[in-house]
């Protein structure tokens, strides 16, 4: 099993370790360990060892830096974590890289060939994205991934939902790579391995007339290719028509609550619930899937929500339904509102408590409603619609790719099933400790 959720999970390289691995310096050889399918080399002799820190996975990248530094190899640490909390960090590496390290990392490799790190890197100004950086991919085994034609075109967002850290992380504006650039990429990507892109982008059409631009000189390439995007994208027939003509065959929306009370609380405005079917509705129409992502136990969500997001899978017809449950992560404004109120789950200053990947725990109490009566509501809710009967029907409907679709709702079925046990078990501690 776990070997198919590795590939299913879209086992897919990290394309910071890509950027940061192509980052050519004379005399410096790069590898990339990805510890999904590697051992963690400690019998080689390294020079140095980057490692990338992820909210949520701190407690084991500090200790895999801890292995190397006990047998004195330097480390240096960077990644979302590190750029929000360096001060928490600093004991735990030898060099802090702050920030986005497109261009640090070059000054990190040409003084470790000095002889000379220094303890910070901390960027100034967010990097350039028109200056061209080539991702090479010769740090990575190809085949072991379920593909490795991750692109990103722009970085940062113009939006504030609270529960989010990109733009913490890189900024309210949005910076773009040249199209030209990027289609050279396409085609150096397509001359290695022939599978499906994915263009990372939080909101691949938050630029309507760069992505026109750059889809419609992708056409030729006939690719195919998933990425993220709002649902306005389906009350816009110029660029729904250029994304499908482009071979786009799934799109992630984040829908998060079909209340706009809990959105607004959320500082998510620019995803009115009332038109959201019909543009769903519009994108399948365009041949494109839809990977709606919920939120449950938002603000403003009451205990009829479960309902609405039931009847709202089938009318919209949503072909993978994600329903998550609200992830305070530790940087963000939700996270420090709900601390402020008193409504985390484990102590703020505690962020190892806060895990953010499957065996998805309740990590705060929600605002309208007490735990015992969410946890039940959501536990019924999934198992209502991950069912094995529901995932065919929808994968049957789905406009393209339906073989994918099949393998993730069939995915869901599993992974919602083992999320139930997780709460259902949390729940019954809750009520002993009580
Ligand atoms: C693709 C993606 C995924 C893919 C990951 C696939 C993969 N192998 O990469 C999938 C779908 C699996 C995924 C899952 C999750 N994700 Co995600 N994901 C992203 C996304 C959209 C792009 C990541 C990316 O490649 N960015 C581009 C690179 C270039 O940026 P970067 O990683 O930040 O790297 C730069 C710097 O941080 C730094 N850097 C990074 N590493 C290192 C290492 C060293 C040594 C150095 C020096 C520098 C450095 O330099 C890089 C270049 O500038 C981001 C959003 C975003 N815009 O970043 C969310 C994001 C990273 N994900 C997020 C979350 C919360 C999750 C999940 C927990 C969701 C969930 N509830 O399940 C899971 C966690 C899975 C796990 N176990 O880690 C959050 C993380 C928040 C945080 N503060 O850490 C983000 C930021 C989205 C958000 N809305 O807030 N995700
Ligand atoms: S959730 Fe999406 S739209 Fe909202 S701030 Fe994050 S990246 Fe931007």
């Amino acid at each position: 099993m776990s070997a198919v959720i590795k590939r299913a999970q879209f086992a897919i390289p990290p394309l910071s370790l890509m950027i940061l691995s192509s980052v050519e310096v004379l005399g410096v050889r790069q590898e990339i360990c990805d510890l999904r399918f590697d051992k963690l080399p400690l019998d080689r002799s390294w020079d140095l060892v980057g490692i990338s820190v992820q909210t949520g996975a701190v407690k084991p990248a500090v200790e895999v830096a801890s292995l190397f530094r006990e047998r004195g190899v330097p480390v240096v640490l960077g990644g979302p974590y590190v750029s929000i909390f360096p001060e928490r960090c600093r004991e735990h590496g030898d060099v802090l890289v702050i920030g986005e390290a497109d261009d640090l990392w070059r000054e990190v490799l040409e003084d470790l060939r000095r002889g000379a790190l220094k303890p910070e890197y901390r960027q100034g100004a967010f990097p350039d994205l028109s200056a061209p950086r080539p991702v090479d991919k010769s740090a990575l085994q190809i085949n072991r991934y379920f593909t490795t034609n991750v692109v990103q075109t722009t970085r940062g967002c113009p939006y504030s939902c609270d529960f989010c850290s990109v733009h913490v992380m890189n900024g309210h504006k949005l910076r773009h790579r040249p199209v030209g650039e990027v289609v050279r990429e396409v085609e150096a990507f397509l001359r290695e391995d022939k599978r499906i892109f994915f263009f990372l982008d939080d909101t691949i059409n938050a630029d309507e007339a760069y992505a026109l631009e750059l889809f419609s000189k992708l056409i030729p390439f006939n690719i195919k290719w998933v990425g993220q995007a709002t649902t306005l994208l389906g009350e816009n027939p110029k660029l729904l028509d250029i994304f499908s003509r482009s071979g786009c065959g799934a799109l992630l929306v984040g829908i998060e609550s079909l209340a706009d009370e809990s959105n607004r609380a959320h500082h998510k405005f620019h995803n009115p619930a009332e038109r959201q079917v019909r543009c769903i509705q519009e994108i399948r129409k365009a041949g494109i899937c839809v990977y709606g992502s919920f939120i449950y136990g938002l603000d403003g969500d009451t205990l009829a929500m479960p309902e609405r997001i039931d009847a709202f899978i089938d009318e919209a017809g949503v072909d993978v339904p994600g329903i998550n449950l609200l992830r305070p992560i530790p940087g963000t404004g939700v996270f420090d509102r709900l601390a402020a109120e008193g409504r985390l789950l484990h102590p703020s200053h505690d962020h190892d408590a806060f895990r953010f990947s499957w065996g998805q725990e309740m990590l705060y109490y929600p605002k309208q409603m007490s735990l015992d009566q969410f946890i039940p509501s959501y536990t019924e809710l999934t198992s209502k619609v991950f069912t094995p009967r529901r995932a065919i029907k929808r994968a049957m409907r789905a406009p393209t790719l339906r073989s994918a679709v099949l393998m993730f709702n069939m995915l869901y079925v599993h992974m919602y099933g083992l999320s139930r046990k997780d709460l259902r078990r949390q729940l019954a501690e809750l009520s002993s400790v009580r």
